[in-house]
């Protein structure tokens, strides 16, 4: 080999973050209030949701007028004395609000808090919805900026917005690794504790306050929504049982809602859709995305009224049933959930600050608590191949393409001399050229890019194996990663080559290639000519365009910052990356 790879990674460069160079030193541009598109193509516009002011007040002014006047009308009066709210769909329970209980509904609103900021700088990565799997620029329902320029190339990772700091987590451009790892730790959390509530709830009773055991619980909870909606609310009873419209909303947070985050969550995984085919249809994962948002937007609806509720029926009782476990009215309760607010809001403002100042920590630390997990799923078989009709008429871009001297020259030379390094832990390292590559067995296969940021693009690609390049260097039994080296520097000025390292168990399935043609023609500069991988058990990321070099190693520690690849170096992105 001429010279070795590792020594064009920059070594110690330190574990911070420098906002002029992050992510290539782009500039910190916020995100603006969300719009949405509404109406049929024909009329179709796109409107700032602040017109949701007007009409929610508007909407809740003619929601209570009219439950005032359906109030006087003799036949609802009769309605509701004949079903006040409480009945026999839920029998009073025998005692209040265990320990348990309100251990776990704390928890869960703290977990709950970070979830959400972590999930909105998610979102803020790629910030459009829709519901294709191209991401068709134009086709977004929702969107936290402008239009895509459609003039130039346009990168993905210009398409990011930055977050106020206290709302983001952490705020900054394309701080996506650092909020997946927040999102993903306080999402495990947040899972353990769900399944503690479930199975204390059904082993206790106490799932009685929140199941409907028959179907009065219907009319009790119309009646209960005129009630409330009059402003003359009814009698509280949620010491020992819920009325209708608390016990739906308290079953459809716990037994609707949250399913239907994890599911959505876990259906944005290229693993898991590359094993059980959802790239395309109703399941994609842009659908996935949009629904995960619904969700959130569920979340904050129902935190809004519950919050509401609480403190304008009853609080200091309702404030003591659920932190001292006790049905009275004094102030303690109070001062135990001030006590509570005034952790969660240090907590709040400390997370941002201490996220930009030890980053690597933060990567670390989510690593160890579900490094496991990540590995767990890596270990799924990608099989999923897609029709030529799937293949997406826009594929986004991500990178800037190569600079050198020697990469110019070999595109002029439509890289009639460019050479694919294979060496590292192998008993034959080898030099093949283009041509040679060529020759080996060609394979197809039509798959999904899952970039981290969120979109994704179905293309076909057209290559050799990796399993058939191992065939012939014959990789050491030590071997355990194989790395690929990019002609292209990472985005950070002097932070070397772009690279990343995967398993070598993955370079043995079948769907893992070198790829030199993308949709039947040669492989675009843009989308990384001469080669570029696809590993599609893993985010885009992975996926390094502008390959000159595979080097077969027992350990990436000694490579760059010793994280696994250029993004997990500087971006501090996860090294497993099946979700
Ligand atoms: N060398 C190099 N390879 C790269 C990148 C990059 O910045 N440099 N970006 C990655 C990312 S984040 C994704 S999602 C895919 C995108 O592939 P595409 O640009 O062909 O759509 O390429 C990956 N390969
Ligand atoms: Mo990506």
């Amino acid at each position: 080999m001429k010279h070795t790879f590792a020594d064009e990674l920059t070594r110690n460069a330190g574990d911070s973050i420098d906002l002029k160079e992050f992510a290539g030193g782009i500039p910190q541009e916020m995100a603006r209030f969300p719009e949405i598109r509404i109406g049929p193509w024909w009329v179709t516009t796109r409107q700032s949701l602040l017109f949701l002011i007007p009409l929610g007040i508007i909407g809740a002014i003619v929601a209570v007028l009219t439950a005032r006047f359906l109030r006087t009308l003799p036949l609802i009066q009769q309605f509701i004395a004949a079903y006040p709210g409480t009945g026999s769909f839920a029998p009073p329970l025998a005692d209040g609000f265990p320990l348990w209980l309100r251990a776990c509904h704390w928890l869960n609103f703290f977990l709950l808090l970070f979830m959400i900021r972590s999930g909105i700088q998610i979102l803020a990565d790629h910030p459009r919805l829709y519901l294709n799997p191209g991401c068709t620029p134009g086709s977004e329902w929702f969107r936290l900026l402008g239009p895509v320029p459609l003039d130039r190339e346009y990168h993905a990772k210009e398409d990011t917005v930055a977050l106020p700091g206290w709302l983001g987590l952490p705020g900054i451009r394309h701080s996506i690794g650092l909020a997946r790892w927040w999102h993903f730790v306080f999402d495990t959390l947040w899972l353990a504790n769900g399944i503690a509530v479930y199975v204390l709830l059904f082993s206790t009773g106490q799932w009685r306050r929140i199941v409907p055991v028959s179907f009065d619980v219907i009319p009790h909870t119309i009646s209960t929504a005129i009630q409330y909606l009059s402003l003359d609310f009814p009698p509280p009873s949620g010491w020992l049982q819920y009325n209708g419209l608390q016990l739906l909303a308290y079953f459809t947070t716990v037994f609707i809602a949250s399913p239907l985050a994890l599911i959505t969550g876990v259906m944005q995984s290229p693993a898991i859709a590359a094993r059980l085919h959802l790239a395309t249809g109703f399941l994609n994962r842009q659908v996935a995305r949009s629904l995960h948002f619904l969700v959130l937007g569920y979340f904050l609806l129902f935190i809004a009224g519950h919050v509401v509720m609480v403190f304008a029926t009853d609080a200091l009782n309702n404030l003591n049933h659920m932190t001292r476990g006790t049905d009275d009215s004094s102030w303690t309760g109070f001062f135990v959930f001030a006590l509570i607010m005034g952790i969660t809001a240090v907590a709040w403002m400390a997370a941002t600050p201490l996220t930009l100042k030890y980053p690597r920590k933060i990567q670390h630390i989510g690593r160890w608590i579900i490094g496991w997990l990540l590995d767990g799923i890596e270990k799924l078989r990608p099989v999923s191949n897609y029709q030529e009709k799937d293949i997406s008429t826009y594929f986004w871009v991500n990178g800037t393409a190569p600079v050198s001297d020697e990469y110019k020259k070999h595109l002029a030379e439509r890289f009639r001399n460019y050479q694919l390094n294979v060496g590292g832990l192998v008993a034959k390292p080898m030099q093949i050229s283009l041509a040679q590559i060529r020759a080996m067995p060609h394979f197809e296969q039509i798959t999904s890019n899952y970039c981290i940021q969120g979109w994704t693009g179905i293309a076909k690609w057209g290559g050799i194996r990796m399993k058939d390049i191992m065939a012939l260097v014959h990789p050491h039994p030590n071997a355990r990663y194989v790395v690929f080296y990019s002609f292209a520097h990472g985005s950070g000025k002097g932070h070397g080559l772009y690279y990343d390292a995967h398993k070598i168990e993955h370079m043995q399935h079948d769907q893992t290639i070198l790829a030199y043609e993308m949709n039947g023609k040669d492989l675009p500069e843009r989308h990384g000519a001469p080669l570029r991988l696809r590993n599609e058990l893993e985010l885009g990321f992975k996926s390094v365009k502008w390959v000159q070099s595979v080097e077969f190693v027992e350990s990436f520690d000694h490579l760059g910052q010793g994280e696994g690849g250029f993004n997990e170096d500087y971006e501090f992105f996860t090294t497993r990356n099946p979700i």
